[in-house]
């Protein structure tokens, strides 16, 4: 073997810290992540600052409830218990031998957006970056499920990862608990859904779930359990800590407000430039661009508003559509007369879904997809 200088002879599992920055194709001029909480770690993606369909795994937003839990490739198991015919225990070199796949997929977490409520909500105050799009590899869990054998009477999938902790605002937790979360049976079965070990062709980073995490494409990022080791099939409806408490919203069903596990990811437009507020030249063309993204379908338009949503015009759609992830929309604007501007962009889907004027009070601090506004002084 040649001599390697020592800076490239990195092991593909070590810490951020310590890896190659060739392995991250991020362009220079990047701001930097936005700490939103220092321990644990929950960063934020500079929204402004986007430039291409796939987020580069050091810019993409980091949401941990716990510290990260030391885990080892050597040491870590991935067990299917539960309502299953055969209960399977992989290693992680079992699991890298199975038919692997990659999915491009956008996560955004449910509470993206919450910083511009009012009044000030409680939990972490994200602006509009706590979403990103990658490409994730792994196993569809449906080779998985169809091993260890799904009986009949199954209805929802338990995802468990290997961090814990303990929630000491009430409502409090019993005690330490995993960070844990369901997927009803259907969903489990679509091929979309990974168990995945690379993202953006490395290996997955400590922060982002490494060694192996669950990825579910159209569904906001809590679905997409990280430090993911305990599969357990159901034949009851979970309700744990973050299905019932913590991501979950009110839907009114027959009349009754019924506490409801937050799911698909709605419709929503985001603007990255330009700025809140920012100096625009009368006169001068502009870039107003931003990413658009939806839960299980595609985005069929975006529209942007610069008189504050009294005359809408077709943003342009860029690239193509592909499957689960942001589209980059773009609308050219000249703006003509001096002053104030209040800027919106509005996606609608497929299926006719757009978004709302105002975040319902149902949604609690969740699926924050209000058409947002964006002021800027032409001068
Ligand atoms: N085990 C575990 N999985 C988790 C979480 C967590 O705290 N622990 N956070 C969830 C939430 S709320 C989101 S939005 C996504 C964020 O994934 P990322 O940190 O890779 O961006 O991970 C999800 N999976
Ligand atoms: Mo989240």
């Amino acid at each position: 073997m040649p001599d390697v200088p020592e800076t490239t002879r990195i092991s593909q599992y070590a810490p951020a810290e310590q890896r190659a920055a060739s392995e991250v194709p991020a362009a220079s001029g990047f701001p930097g992540l936005i700490t939103r909480e220092n321990e644990p770690q929950n960063l934020e993606f500079p929204f402004p600052s986007l430039a291409g369909r796939l987020t580069p795994t050091s810019q993409f937003y980091i949401r941990s409830h716990f510290p990260i839990p030391d885990l080892s490739v050597e040491g870590w198991r991935l067990t299917i218990n539960g309502a299953v015919e055969h209960e399977l225990t992989l290693t992680y070199d079992e699991l890298r031998q199975l038919p692997a796949t990659t999915v491009s997929a956008t996560l955004e977490c449910a509470g993206n957006g919450r910083a511009r409520l009012a009044p000030k909500p409680k939990g972490l105050l994200w602006e509009q970056g706590a979403v990103g799009n990658a490409e994730w590899t792994g196993v569809p869990l449906t080779v998985l499920l169809a091993r260890a054998g799904v009986k009949a009477e199954a209805i929802e999938v338990v995802f468990e990862g290997a961090d814990r902790g303990e929630i000491n605002e009430d409502p409090k937790s019993p005690g330490a608990i995993h960070f844990a979360r369901s997927l009803p049976l259907a969903k489990a079965q679509q091929g979309e859904v990974l168990v995945v070990y690379a993202m953006n062709g490395q290996p997955l980073p400590p922060e982002h779930g490494f060694p192996v995490r669950l990825v579910v494409p159209g569904w906001y990022g809590m679905a997409s359990i990280k430090w993911l080791t305990t599969i357990t099939v159901s034949t009851v409806p979970f309700d744990g800590y973050w299905q019932t408490i913590e991501y979950a919203y009110w839907q009114r069903t027959q009349g009754h407000p019924t506490m409801t596990p937050v799911a698909e990811m709605q419709v929503k437009a985001e603007i990255a430039r330009p700025m809140l507020h920012e100096a625009l030249a009368a006169g001068v063309p502009y870039r107003v661009h931003g990413a658009a993204w939806t839960g299980e379908g595609a985005i069929a338009k975006v529209e942007v508003s610069t008189d504050g949503g009294g005359t809408w015009q077709p943003a342009t759609l860029l690239e193509q559509d592909v499957p689960f992830t942001w589209r980059l929309w773009e609308y050219h604007w000249a703006p003509a007369a001096a002053g104030r501007h209040k800027l919106l962009a509005r996606a609608t889907d497929e299926q006719g879904q757009t978004q709302p004027l105002e975040h319902s009070k149902d949604r609690r601090t969740y699926m924050i997809n209000r058409v947002a506004s964006v002021e800027v002084l032409v001068q």
